[in-house]
């Protein structure tokens, strides 16, 4: 059963292919409209059951008859015909830049191009060259919009974009001198994934660094490039952007194009009220024509009478009405964690040894973390069982203060199907830290699976929750449970629930983070490092916890070492 979204998308479909097939405005913008009705009537399905949906506005009797195949069976027969002349592929040449129905429709009929792949090919082969009506400079748009198509596509994680960037950044500071540098956008606000990357730099010789960045040999093509900005695309379509300013401006820049969007809307709202105008020049007073520049971000804000607001807050949602009564949240930083407790030896499927990872720990300066290797899983090569842990016990306390720092003996379990441990009580009991993980069985109900995390909550050993949601990056979506039961679940039983800041997860997410706070819950920022090398993802874990306006008082691992024995102690007593 198709949705009302999904029948509007059906129609605006066949409308563009009647475009393309040449037919009238008036034939074709009739779905256009059809499809606005449906996208805001109620239930598709209801009307059509009660031969209602021909009173709907635009929908007259051929329209009603395909909206109605499409409700019952996701296919019409108008549509049908259309794919009979032109296949569904040719639309995706519809999102390159300068591309319209017309000439889609000559370039699938004249040269067989079905779509965006065909296109491309095409135009790395050279055969749309010479082509009468087709000059040089058009291909050379479309090829670079159908760069810029697929990055639009895809947005990229935030820490392979903050590894770009940071590679970006080398470049740009070997080039003409430079006063500052710094990635804005939706990298700053640590979103976690960006769409592309935002430079923005200081330099009294802007022309000049543009044209450096914009010859940087991983740039597979340069869109704009003028006299302060430029823009690039790496292969793969992901998009750089450059915006160069004299020095005193770099306040205004940063705030400018730190975004997001949403926030820059309010925060010009509100100064409208005080006849400023904000923008990356400056803040213009409209009285009296004056302009204040700002050297630094915080200047902005100050101006515009409000608090200081974090990049991670930004987002259009309540911060500027906090900045302005003073009640911003004092972010938690990573320099307030003292320790990590989520980490993997060579004991299980981790890539370095226990003393590798303790003393790179060390290193990091914690007070103490935990080394959590794998529970056995159900047949899990790589697992500890048992006898193992308490081996591997044993030797974090032979090695005893060595590296300095204070290793807790932990250990991720496997939640089972039915929310029971992999791991008896009376081994449990033997540990320091207990983080339970859902790795198995994932696609239970939401109802089995909310019972089944729940249970986990309630085990008295359970300190912390793994990866609560489960999602990763490469494919895998995550489980469906009811969040809100699960946290207050979390809240009540004493279990914090973790933000993984390991590169492919990031988990908690912040929306649900901020969410679970409101519940009362603890948290527990982890790098899940399977190397030393990894350790320093529990930024990531930072990042998100900044997005969900979490404190130093929210976070467990932020506590001194006695809290965190307290914390455990007083679940395991409460059973
Ligand atoms: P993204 O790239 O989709 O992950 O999200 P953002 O927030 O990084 O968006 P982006 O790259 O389009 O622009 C960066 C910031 O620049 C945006 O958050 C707000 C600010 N900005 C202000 N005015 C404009 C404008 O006229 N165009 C664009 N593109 N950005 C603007
Ligand atoms: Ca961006
Ligand atoms: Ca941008
Ligand atoms: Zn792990």
């Amino acid at each position: 059963m198709l949705s009302n979204t999904e029948v509007a998308q059906k129609l605006l479909e066949i409308r563009t292919l009647m475009e393309m097939a040449g037919e009238s405005f008036y034939k074709y913008m009739a779905y256009e409209k059809a499809a606005a009705s449906v996208e805001n009537a109620p239930p598709m399905a209801d009307l059509v059951a009660a031969g209602e949906h021909v009173k709907l506005p635009g929908v007259g009797k051929s329209i009603g008859a395909a909206i109605e195949q499409l409700v019952k069976t996701a296919r019409c027969q108008q549509l049908d015909e259309l794919h009979q002349r032109f296949p569904p592929s040719l639309l995706e040449v519809l999102g390159v830049s300068g591309i319209g129905t017309k000439t889609a429709a000559l370039l699938f009929t004249e040269y067989g191009i079905a779509s965006l792949q065909d296109l491309e090919n095409a135009i790395a082969a050279g055969t749309l060259a010479g082509v009468p009506r087709l000059g040089n400079k058009t291909i050379e748009n479309w090829r670079r919009g159908i760069l810029a198509y697929r990055g639009r596509q895809k947005r990229t994680p935030l820490p392979i974009a903050l590894t770009i960037a940071r590679e970006a950044m080398d470049y740009v500071r070997e080039g003409p001198p430079l006063e500052r540098l710094l990635f804005a956008g939706s990298l700053r606000r640590c979103e976690v994934t960006v769409g592309d990357i935002d430079l923005v730099c200081t330099s009294a010789l802007a022309a000049e660094v543009v044209a450096h960045f914009a010859a940087w040999p991983r740039a597979q093509a340069v869109l704009a490039e003028g006299p302060t900005k430029a823009s690039i695309w790496l292969p793969g379509g992901l998009q750089i952007d450059l915006r160069v300013l004299p020095d005193h401006l770099y306040g205004n820049l940063l705030q400018h194009f730190t975004g997001s969007r949403e926030h820059n809307i309010k925060l010009r709202e509100h100064a409208v009220r005080a006849s400023l105008r904000v923008s990356e020049n400056g803040i213009l007073n409209l009285e009296t024509g004056d302009v204040i520049t700002c050297t630094e971000e915080s200047r902005v804000y100050a101006a515009l009478g409000m608090q200081y607001i974090p990049p991670e807050l930004r987002s259009g949602l309540d911060e500027i009405d906090l900045a302005r009564a003073g009640a911003i949240p004092e972010l938690v930083e990573s320099t307030d964690l003292r320790g990590d407790f989520h980490m993997h030896t060579t004991w299980s499927d981790g890539d370095d040894t226990l003393d590798a990872m303790i003393a790179a720990a060390a290193a990091r300066g914690y007070e103490y973390h935990a080394i959590s290797d794998h529970s056995q899983g159900r047949a899990r090569r790589f697992g500890l069982d048992p006898r193992k842990v308490l081996e591997q016990r044993a030797e974090i306390e032979a090695l005893g203060d060595r590296f300095g720092v204070r290793t807790l003996c932990a250990s991720e379990v496997d939640i089972l199907p039915d929310g029971s441990l992999d791991f008896d009580d009376s081994v449990l009991a033997e540990l320091d830290v207990v983080i339970g993980s859902v790795h198995v069985a994932t696609r239970q109900s939401r109802e089995e699976m909310t019972a089944r995390l729940i249970r986990a909550c309630e085990n008295p050993y359970v300190t912390i929750l793994g990866h609560p949601t489960g999602r990763r990056f490469d494919a895998t979506m995550g489980y469906e449970f009811d969040y809100d039961a699960v946290f207050a679940a979390a809240a009540q039983t004493g279990t914090a629930l973790e933000i993984d800041g390991q590169a492919a997860r990031l988990d908690l997410p912040a929306p649900l983070a901020r969410r679970a706070k409101t519940f009362g819950v603890t948290f527990s920022l982890d790098s899940d490092a399977h190397r030393t090398g990894d350790l320093a993802a529990i930024d990531f874990a930072v990042g998100q916890a900044r997005r969900a306006g979490l404190t130093k008082a929210d976070v467990l691992n932020a506590q001194p070492l006695e809290y965190v024995r307290a914390f455990v102690a007083r679940k395991r007593e409460a059973a």
